[in-house]
């Protein structure tokens, strides 16, 4: 078998034991499909392939049957290099485990985007979409924003194409399209209402009440990949968690853990990491057979949920068309990486600058802001908004402390706490430490000191 590591699997799973086993730790884990049954969008954002013309009726007891399991088998196996080893055994083996009959995973795996729904729902906004076989100049996917209809348009052509093949060795032989509308911003432009509700266990959740309610953005993404379109390796912006709820297709992720990054991050020094991990290299290079079994290989399959938590690296590939809701995310368990990812920024920015204050180019005075400018275009964050939103979140609990819940009037403008939140006294342990790190410069060493007389008065 591949040798790589695996993820947790909780088929349902509590509060209190995500908080524990989880979130504070910041260790991923993939949870069932019940915890997004109610979602309109797992009815409506989807439905079941039909194809046209009478074998499709069963689908199952045609051997080569190019619908189900056949159908993805066919094109995996021909994009080895994509692929870990036995990637095939691997999927199946997986299924078993989620799934009590075949006839069950072959029903999941005939679903499809609602190509006609999306089309009229969010067919004008306009998404960015990677193509994952071609890359830019700086060697990342290459990418342009079209309108969703466009590319809805060709992923259903090339789904239909590929799902009428009879003969899965000739699959190999298609060129595949590898369009990969990503990060799309469907809920925040659209007026239509949200087609899900966000799940107790991430609802805590300061990015998106801040940027939701005071920047009108947000970080709740949609995702619809092609048969074997990629995400390549990365952690998540500004170190913050993600959550991926998948609703068709199946989607293989690689998760690196974040104590091995430094490793491998080492064994690039020049070239920087890869942007895909192969299971090749694991098995040519000495050095990497030693973090082998960290590595870990994970399904997910149609209504699953994956956490994946800060710091983590992964990778994904995305097997037959799928398509998924995803949020960025953060909270106190995330919160001191997420400061000392910021920080690092700050630091590598104005130390590559030094020079244009050396030389007179840039002013004492202004050279600080020219930092936050370089850091604010390369990183897209900046210490001004990361303690906006800390405010902001401090705001909220303040505002559901006993002694101001009647008093505060800006309680009407902050959306009041979720109901599940990690004990007060450890997010105040946590908060504490934040404003100790705060060094930043005189000005963060202000913001937290007007922060943590905040923190005080919250009961
Ligand atoms: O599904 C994908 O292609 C990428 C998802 C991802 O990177 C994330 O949820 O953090
Ligand atoms: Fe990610």
């Amino acid at each position: 078998m591949h040798g790589l590591g695996s993820i947790d699997y909780m088929e349902e799973c509590p509060y209190g034991t995500f908080l524990e086993k989880y979130l504070k730790p910041c260790h991923p884990v993939l949870i069932g499909k019940k915890l997004t049954e109610n979602w309109e969008s797992r009815k409506t954002w989807v439905r079941q392939f039909e194809k046209n013309g009478d074998d499709s009726k069963d689908v199952r007891k045609d051997s080569q049957c190019p619908t189900g399991l056949e159908f993805l088998r066919s094109k995996a196996a021909s994009h080895n290099d994509l692929l870990p080893d036995n990637l095939w055994d691997a999927l199946v083996e997986a299924s078993k485990q989620y799934y009590d009959s075949e006839e069950e995973a072959y029903k999941d795996l005939l679903l499809s985007p609602n190509y006609e729904h999306l089309k009229q729902v969010y067919g004008n906004i306009e998404v960015p979409l990677a193509y994952c076989s071609q890359k830019d100049k700086y060697g990342s996917q290459k990418r342009e924003n079209v309108q969703l209809r466009t590319a809805l348009q060709k992923l259903e052509e090339e789904e239909i194409m590929l799902r009428s093949i009879r003969l899965p060795e000739s699959v190999g032989s298609y060129n595949l399209i590898r369009m990969y509308p990503k990060d799309m911003h469907l809920f925040r432009d659209s007026p239509v209402s949200i087609p899900y509700e966000t799940p107790d266990l991430f609802v805590d959740d300061w990015l998106n009440a801040y940027t939701m309610n005071q920047e009108n953005d947000d970080f709740r993404f949609s995702y619809i990949g092609s048969h074997l379109s990629t995400t390549p390796l990365h952690k998540d912006v500004y170190e913050s968690h993600s959550v991926s709820v998948n609703l068709c297709g199946v989607k293989c992720w690689i998760f690196i853990p974040p104590s091995d990054a430094e490793f491998i991050h080492k064994q690039f020094e020049d070239e920087g990491l890869p942007s895909w991990i192969t299971h090749s290299l694991f098995l040519e290079n000495d050095n990497f057979k030693k973090i082998h079994g960290n590595v870990r290989i994970l399904f997910q399959f149609p209504g699953q949920t994956v956490f994946v938590p800060s710091g983590w690296y992964h990778q994904v590939l995305n097997i037959g068309t799928t398509l998924s809701i995803n949020h960025n995310w953060c909270n106190s368990s995330c919160i001191l990486p997420m400061h000392f990812a910021l920080q690092q920024q700050y630091e590598a920015t104005s130390e590559s600058l030094q020079d244009l204050l050396e030389d007179g180019i840039v002013s004492k005075e202004r050279f600080s802001e020219v930092v936050t400018e370089v850091v604010e275009a390369n990183y897209g964050w900046s210490w001004e908004r990361f303690w906006s939103m800390i405010s902001f979140q401090l705001q909220r609990r303040l505002a559901m402390s006993s002694l101001h819940a009647t008093t505060s009037d800006s309680s009407k403008s902050i959306p009041p706490l979720p109901i599940c939140v990690p004990p007060w006294p450890w997010e105040k342990s946590v908060l504490t430490d934040l404003f100790r790190n705060a060094k930043g410069n005189d000005e963060e060493i202000s913001v937290s000191a007007k922060l943590f007389a905040l923190l005080e008065e919250i009961q």
